[in-house]
């Protein structure tokens, strides 16, 4: 698995008259173990998710249904990357400020997690987030 420079993984998929099957196993598809799944699902119009930075957690994210933008800021460069395609994961390593907007009607994000939830990991002031990533 080899991200592409926008951080964006192409995950296997077989597809036939049946349809798609999408598939991420952790040592093959992703470089860590996942320790939690989360989705985010029901994202009223203009609302936005996000708004933090991780110490230590990585992530993938997938569209699985719908679309929606996400906004990537390490400290010293801003990306914008629209996830649509459920065959594509989108890397977040840590210490990476992301904030999630532009949701379409019944879009769905899902997220595999490299650990367990723990406030503690989060920065969710963006100046405590600037020194600590420029450190
Ligand atoms: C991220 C985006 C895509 C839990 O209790 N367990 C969990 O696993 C998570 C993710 C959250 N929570 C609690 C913590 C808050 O009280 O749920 C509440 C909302 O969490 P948060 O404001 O962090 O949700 P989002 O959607 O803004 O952000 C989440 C992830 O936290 C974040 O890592 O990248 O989804």
């Amino acid at each position: 698995m080899q991200p592409s420079s926008e951080g964006l993984v192409e995950l296997r998929t077989l597809r036939d008259v049946r349809g798609n099957l999408t598939f991420i196993e952790s040592g093959q598809d992703l470089s860590f173990a996942i320790e939690r799944v989360y989705f985010l699902h029901s994202v009223p119009e203009g609302s936005e998710r996000g708004g933090h930075a991780h110490k230590e957690l990585k992530q993938l994210l997938v569209a699985v249904c719908g679309s929606f933008d996400v906004i990537l800021n390490d400290g010293t460069v801003t990306k914008t990357i629209r996830l649509s395609d459920p065959s594509k994961g989108l890397l977040i390593e840590s210490m990476v400020w992301r904030e999630l907007k532009n949701f379409t009607d019944q879009a769905v994000c899902l997220v595999l997690a490299s650990e367990q939830y723990d406030e503690a990991d989060y920065f969710r002031n963006y100046d405590e987030f600037l020194i600590a990533v420029k450190d």
